[in-house]
């Protein structure tokens, strides 16, 4: 293939076209306009250059049948678009010098863009981390999702209690998207299932439109960008006029109001199933919509024969949200295309795989038979006939199967429906194989396999962390960034005094940064040479925000006890939201803040312990909290967290962790070393049989003198009125499902030994080196080559 010559944009180019957008696409002179108004132009400046690779691309892969990945997942948790894109163009000095042509704040400007935050947690940020890697090693990919007029909510705290408000960020015009109305497929709800001659007719006794909004994802060196095709809910022409003019104005407007609510937000919980009509008919109509798209695609491309499907067509579901894919593909198959049930049920298996991201019970989604009769009523039928197909060439009538107690068990459509499963870390895989889907296993021993999770080096390194990336480059060269492992050659430089000074100084450097943040929004001052702890995720009880907060506590109290010691300064850094409903959830940040308010203004304690938690976590305040840490808290009860993708941010950005044997973690100690890693608590396997032990909560308590007192301090009403966290206490001392106590005495003498290395300077400062030049395997563009070597089948596109 002809290798393609890109000119980068001069600085002056940019420039030149950033005022003819600001001119011409946004009407503004530049002495009229805002930082909106320069944000805007300077994006559609961006998106012009990744316009050309993006249809350059499309070509390639229509004209030599390429075979393509589609990503169907209900988030895609993108955060901020502009400053990423600019860095995989490679355009981050020459928009630099454009901006200094300009005179315009590039920080201001890069901030100014809300975060796309379409999505709850690990799970949507893995999917986008995806797209970018797809598009970075060059494999033709679509990614699949709901574009939802609000976003993950926003948090704020009001006594210390986390209140909850809309997030709008389609108020203002979204640069980066491309409205597609004439790719708008008609999607189904309800009504009656009919069999005339023969043929099984679905009569749906209501409709929305699926409209694409596309927004194209450039990869490292702009030389590929794939799709993320959004899907936004429009009424069906089917605007009862009749109806409203003889005054019946609500049943009028009822296809509107269906589809309004469609997409219109995102469920705000995380790991948790919420079981509700309208979240099944979010889920089909994503896959509904992506299913039409891909079977137009593919006709378009190679005619009518449905068979070769598999052969140009790997669909991949994050997780079982859009598992209907199974019965509507079948359906499709059958029902609109002809074919008989056993030939569709093939096609559909070859074509589609499963990932399982948790093993949590309470996310294991799960629908009532009635409940889909009624709203999919032929796909409860397809169901029932691959359930019984199942069950028939399995020979284990009522053994395993889909329908149990009049419900659809998602996890066994989507394992029964699915070429290959896959888990997200080595212990999760096992775990999968040996729990949730033991007998599965036993019947298709092939189908599992494990893809560890990674992350995108660009955006979690390079864009994020510029001091480190700085001396990176400078010593190491500038290749790591689309090759990860090169990271690898740092090694011989962590016994450089010159260069341990350096990665000291880049550390340094965000951690002030930090520090000037947290003054202005908490008027929190912080140390930059305090140890900076932190621990930033969704609130859940399995990841045991209570247990840090709990050891912060007993902490204060030792330091209070000799306030002449030799304490290691610590600043604890907690973020993160919390369900809605998740009342448990809700009070453990209640208590964070309380507890906050309380030790930050001890002056006693003052120099050595400090708290903050800035509200509304999210991916932008990810990209400064994980460059600043010094300390990564990994701390779930082993068994609970399917692998973690924050963990591999703070080791790649030279963060040490404190953590248990649990999901990716085993994996980063395992690379990193265990002499470089704080390892504390029971493994999986000691949790399982610590739970099963009745009593263990209070048995564990008594015997800990440093959690009696974090307990007692908190019922004694010293941080706030202890009814507040009643529930909290209670489950601690009678239930604790997650073990907190069992494992705490194992954490708070594992933080006296980060609090020792910490004092060395020197020696952490190696460490950290070495955690660095040990994280090139969390890549995503690693786990994407995985699935395309095991599961997909694909090949980059010829020539990259
Ligand atoms: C998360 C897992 O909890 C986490 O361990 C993992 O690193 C991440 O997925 C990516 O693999 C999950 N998020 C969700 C969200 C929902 C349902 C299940 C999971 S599992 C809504």
């Amino acid at each position: 293939m002809r290798p393609i010559v890109t000119q980068l944009p001069s600085a002056q180019d940019l420039s030149d076209q950033i005022l003819h957008h600001l001119t011409h696409t946004q009407g503004r002179g530049p002495e009229f306009a805002t930082i909106f108004d320069w944000r805007l132009a300077i994006s559609y400046t961006i998106r012009d250059q990744i316009v050309t690779p993006w249809m350059r691309n499309h070509r390639t892969s229509r004209n030599q049948g390429l075979k393509r990945v589609y990503y169907l997942s209900m988030e895609f948790l993108i955060g901020r678009i502009l400053g990423d894109a600019i860095i995989n163009l490679g355009l981050d000095q020459q928009m630099d010098a454009a901006l200094d042509i300009l005179d315009l704040d590039k920080q201001a400007i890069l901030g100014d863009e809300p975060d796309a935050a379409l999505g709850n947690g690990g799970l949507g940020r893995l999917a986008a981390c995806f797209m970018e890697s797809l598009s970075t090693l060059g494999v033709p990919a679509y990614g699949y999702g709901i574009r939802y007029e609000h976003g993950l909510f926003r948090q704020r705290f009001e006594g210390g209690q986390q209140v909850e408000a809309p997030e709008d960020w389609l108020n203002q015009p979204h640069p980066w998207e491309f409205v597609r109305v004439d790719y708008s497929y008609e999607i189904g709800f309800k009504g009656h299932v009919e069999t005339v001659d023969g043929r099984t007719v679905w009569h749906p006794g209501e409709s929305v439109i699926a409209r694409a909004y596309d927004t194209p994802v450039v990869g490292w060196k702009g030389r590929w960008a794939n799709t993320l095709r959004l899907w936004g809910a429009q009424p069906t022409n089917l605007f009862d006029l009749h109806r409203f003019n003889s005054g019946d104005h609500a049943e009028a407007a009822k296809p509107e109001a269906l589809a309004r609510t469609l997409s219109r937000v995102l469920y705000p919980d995380d790991t948790t199933d919420s079981g509700k009509e309208l979240r099944l008919k979010q889920e089909y109509f994503l896959t509904a919509a992506a299913l039409q798209d891909i079977l137009r695609r593919y006709m378009d491309e190679h005619g009518d024969d449905l068979t070769g499907l598999p052969d140009k067509v790997a669909i991949q579901l994050n997780d079982t949200h859009p598992a209907i894919a199974g019965p509507e593909l079948i359906r499709l198959l059958m029902d609109e295309h002809g074919y008989g049930f056993p030939e569709a049920l093939q096609i559909a298996r070859a074509t589609l795989n499963y990932t399982n991201h948790t093993l949590l019970p309470e996310a294991l989604e799960r629908w009532s038979t009635w409940l889909m009769g009624r709203v999919l009523p032929r796909h409860l039928q397809i169901i029932e006939m691959i359930d019984a197909e199942h069950r028939t060439s399995t020979r284990r009538p009522g053994h395993v199967g889909i329908l149990k107690d009049d419900q659809v068990l998602m996890g066994e459509l989507a394992f029964i429906m699915a070429n290959k499963v896959n888990g997200v870390s080595a212990l999760h895989t096992d775990l999968v194989r040996s729990t949730v889907f033991y007998d599965l296993n036993k019947l298709h021993g092939e189908k599992i396999v494990n893809e560890t999770n990674g992350v995108a080096p660009r955006r979690w390194l390079r864009m994020s962390n510029p001091p480190l990336a700085k001396l990176l480059d400078a010593t190491i060269g500038t290749e790591w960034t689309g090759d990860l492992d090169q990271l690898r050659l740092l090694e011989p430089h962590a016994t450089d005094p010159a260069f341990l000074d350096a990665l000291h100084a880049a550390k340094r450097q965000n951690k002030v940064a930090l520090s000037q943040g947290l003054l202005a929004d908490l008027g929190l001052k912080a140390d930059p040479d305090a140890l900076f702890d932190v621990q930033v995720k969704r609130m859940h009880e399995y990841k045991r925000q209570l247990l840090n907060i709990l050891e912060t506590i007993a902490l204060w109290h030792r330091i209070h006890e000799s306030p002449n010691g030799d304490w290691t300064p610590r600043l604890k850094i907690f973020g993160g939201k919390a369900a809605p409903g998740y009342w448990l959830a809700k009070s453990v940040i209640h208590l964070i803040n309380d507890v906050a308010a309380t030790i930050n203004k001890d002056p006693v304690t003052a120099k050595y312990l400090q708290i903050a938690y800035p509200p509304n976590y999210n991916v932008s305040m990810a990209e400064k909290l994980i460059p600043a840490a010094d300390l990564s808290e990994q701390i779930s009860t082993a068994g609970k967290e399917a692998s973690g993708t924050g963990n591999m941010k703070f080791t790649m950005n030279g963060a040490l962790t404190i953590g248990t044997l649990d999901g990716a973690n085993v994996e980063i100690r395992e690379l990193v070393g265990p002499e470089n890693f704080f390892l504390f608590g029971l493994t999986a396997e000691e949790a399982a049989a610590e739970k099963a032990k009745p009593g263990h909560a209070r048995a564990a308590i008594e015997k800990s003198e440093n959690m009696k007192i974090a307990l007692q301090l908190i019922a004694e009403g010293r941080f706030g009125r202890a009814e507040s966290y009643f529930s909290v206490l209670d489950r601690t001392w009678n239930d604790d499902p997650f073990l907190v106590a069992s494992d705490f005495d194992a954490y708070f003498d594992s933080q006296r030994q980060v609090d020792a290395a910490y004092r060395d300077t020197r020696d952490w400062d190696r460490m950290a080196v070495l955690n660095i030049a040990r994280s090139g395997y969390f890549s995503s563009d690693r786990t994407i080559r995985g699935y395309m070597a095991d599961i997909w089948h694909v090949e980059p596109a010829p020539g990259l």
